[in-house]
């Protein structure tokens, strides 16, 4: 996200993107494009003023050549997110995603401002959080599964868990998860994270919302995960 003598800054999200690379080698007939909306890829973005407004920073434009810079760091590729609880509640933190060599997702961050205790944090697959933090779809869902643990087979790729706050308030992440990457199918980019206000069950209960949404309770702080 970059916010260079902005006033406000946004990170473009995909509202209702499958995923799906629609390679066509026949470019001459283009008279079928766009008849069915399931080819149709959309985003959204919610313009906001950051807290104080203080609008600084250089634009830097870096035309020379980079072609020997990031040597070491060529092949990682990190995402950010930063939460808010929506109306200026008092939730909000940080959490980054580092894809690793070996496929699987570091995730990592400090959330604050729940009491202690579990909360579920899903992966939502719509970036749309211009109704708050309810606008955003259903759990990422590319396989069509129900809910579940991290660690199961049978899992929503957006199902990461709970995370747990201490007695201060605050929330250390600090996991690997094998399926949510940062590009693919599975990518998670552009789609919305949320902290719920109940701990995610993990599909295991009688309540009729378990095998949906882990019976997690309402999103009381969310944001739309961008490239870094
Ligand atoms: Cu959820
Ligand atoms: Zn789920």
């Amino acid at each position: 996200m970059k916010c260079f003598l902005l006033i406000a800054c946004v990170v473009v999200a995909a509202a209702a993107h499958d995923g799906h690379d629609h390679s066509h080698s026949h470019d001459h007939s283009h008279s079928h494009d766009h008849s069915e909306k399931s080819d149709q890829v959309r985003a959204i973005v919610k313009l906001e003023e950051p807290n104080g407004g203080k609008v600084h920073g250089n634009s830097h434009s870096h035309d020379h050549s980079h072609s020997h810079d990031h040597s070491e760091k060529s092949d990682q590729v990190r995402a950010i997110v930063k939460l808010e609880e929506p109306n200026g509640g008092k939730v909000h933190g940080n959490v980054t995603f580092v894809q690793e060599a070996d496929g699987k997702l570091h995730v990592q961050g400090v959330i604050v401002g729940m009491p202690a205790g579990e909360y579920g944090f899903h992966i939502y697959e719509k970036g749309d959080i211009t109704g708050g933090c309810g606008s955003n779809g259903e759990h990422f869902n590319p396989d069509n599964k129900d809910h579940g643990h991290p660690k199961d087979e049978e899992r929503h790729a957006g199902d990461l868990g709970n995370v747990v706050f201490n007695k201060d308030e605050v929330a250390h992440v600090d996991f690997w998860d094998h399926v949510i990457k940062l590009s693919g199918p599975y990518s998670i980019v552009g789609r919305a994270i949320v902290l719920h206000s109940m701990a995610d069950d993990y599909g295991k209960t009688e309540h009729p919302d378990s095998k949906r949404t882990g019976n997690a309770g309402h999103h009381v702080a969310c944001g739309v995960i961008g490239y870094l």
